[in-house]
């Protein structure tokens, strides 16, 4: 049976700012309290979204959330109107104003961890919310992000839903950002990969010395339960922790994989020798052939990696069976990585072509190109059962843009985040929203009066 990986793309929210909140996260602090334009952030991931489209791609996408959240701000003692409730904010408490109005939930990547039918017991795409509980900005994303998914993913005959994890650091879960999967074809069964920052349980484990591990064992494994993943089928790999305190904060800044293909750095896992002998054995087991690539830090240095988000980059699968690669423009502008692009393409190996593209304002936040999606491997009867209004068209691209270009700024300081108004503006963009794509009332504002 036919099947495919669609990309869904977290379309950026009207609120696009740079709070400096991801301490761990090497962009995120060192951009923090510049001014942002949501209007530019929100093109440039359209416009890579209908790039892959026009390239033959499936491509979706997946809406933002309300912000400033003032539910939240009210869960922290604030009280009154709405506006009330964002001035007080603003006046004595500006950090938890700044992280009530992240659009954090952009990089979808985090959303959520899939597994595909192929993988589970019960033949459903299973979908697991992430609680994403290192950080508050985000720790407040899953109810809204669990109703958006299933009003993309409705049918219980097709897709199964599981809330986030318990809200605890022990079960500290970064979705589908540490987790891949590896198959002969999108349809078979395939080999899933979770990578974890730590144990919460076993101390046996190591951990990293500065900055936070945010992804434990006991995370994914209740993830690899709740999926229905047999265990042979699944492998647990620990990520090195020296790398984590160089700012690799999730996998997918060190690692990609997709098909049977891991293109990653020498230094992003723990113990790398026994972590390839397990994939090569899964896929094996499963008639494929495991292809690592493995990048040496003699050609890219993790802090380069970091840097440019080599490998925050998407790996398709082209029709004549190679891999495009889509990496930030940040890969072009380092001298060390571009050149290593270069003769990896020139080896006509199985990634022979790079498309780059221009997201500076996810970027300046630590979001590349696979940050900013999530892959959702379908058969073609279950792609037929997905709302069809959050597959992108031409159409839906024209109407997206001119949406945003109605309702989004093009500038956005803290100072901002203190006007009520913001919040108008935002509620009425996404009201409109949900009409564009038919997901009906899933934010708070629309169900709570
Ligand atoms: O969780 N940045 C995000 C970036 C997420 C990137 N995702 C993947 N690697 N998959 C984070 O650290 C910064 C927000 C701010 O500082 O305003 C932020 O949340």
């Amino acid at each position: 049976m036919h099947a495919c990986e669609v990309n869904f793309d977290g379309l950026v929210g009207p609120t696009h700012n740079y709070g400096g909140l991801s301490y761990g996260n090497v962009a995120s602090q060192s951009n923090s309290q510049q001014h942002s334009n949501p209007r530019e952030a929100a093109r440039q991931g359209l416009a890579k979204m209908k790039a892959l489209m026009d390239l033959g791609f499936t491509q979706g996408v997946l809406a933002p959330q309300e912000r400033p959240d003032v539910a939240a701000l009210r869960r922290l003692g604030f009280m009154g109107s709405d506006g009330d409730v964002i001035r007080h904010a603003a006046r004595e408490a500006m950090p938890l104003l700044v992280a009530s109005c992240s659009a954090s939930s952009m990089w979808v990547a985090n959303a959520a961890t899939v597994s595909p039918s192929a993988d589970t017991a019960d033949g459903r795409v299973h979908f697991t919310a992430a609680n994403l509980n290192c950080k508050y900005h985000r720790s407040i994303e899953h109810p809204t992000t669990s109703r958006v998914l299933q009003a993309m993913f409705a049918d219980p005959r097709h897709f199964a839903h599981h809330s986030a994890l318990p809200a605890v650091a022990q079960f500290g879960d970064e979705g589908a950002a540490n987790h891949t999967r590896f198959c002969r074809d999108y349809g078979e069964p395939g080999v899933e990969f979770f990578v974890y920052g730590r144990s919460a349980f076993d101390s046996r484990y190591p951990a990293p010395q500065k900055y936070p591990a945010r992804q434990t064992l006991e995370a994914s494994q209740a993830v690899a339960r709740l999926h229905g993943l047999s265990a042979d089928a699944v492998v647990y790999a620990q990520q090195n922790p020296a790398v984590i305190d160089q700012g690799v904060f999730h996998n997918d800044v060190i690692a990609v994989g997709n098909g049977q293909v891991l293109f990653h750095h020498q230094d992003a896992f723990l113990d790398n020798d026994a972590v390839m002998h397990q994939l090569r054995a899964g896929l094996e087991a499963r008639g494929g052939q495991f292809q690592p690539i493995a990048v040496p830090r003699s050609a890219v240095t993790v802090e380069d990696a970091v840097r440019s988000y080599l490998f925050n980059s998407q790996l398709l699968s082209c029709a004549d069976g190679s891999m495009l690669l889509v990496v930030p423009e940040e890969c072009r502008n380092n001298e060390r990585v571009w050149r290593y692009l270069e003769q990896l393409t020139a080896e006509r190996g199985v990634i022979r072509e790079v498309k780059v593209f221009d997201l500076k304002q996810s970027m300046r936040n630590g979001g590349g190109p696979a940050c900013l999606r999530l892959r959702v491997a379908l058969k073609a009867h279950e792609l037929a059962a997905v709302n069809p209004r959050v597959i992108l068209t031409a159409t839906l691209y024209d109407t997206l843009v001119q949406w945003v270009d109605r309702h989004y700024r093009d500038r956005l300081a803290d100072a901002d985040l203190a006007d009520p108004q913001l919040l108008d503006e935002c509620r009425t963009a996404l009201d409109e929203l949900t009409r564009i794509l038919d997901l009906g009332s899933v934010y708070p504002f629309q169900y709570q009066p």
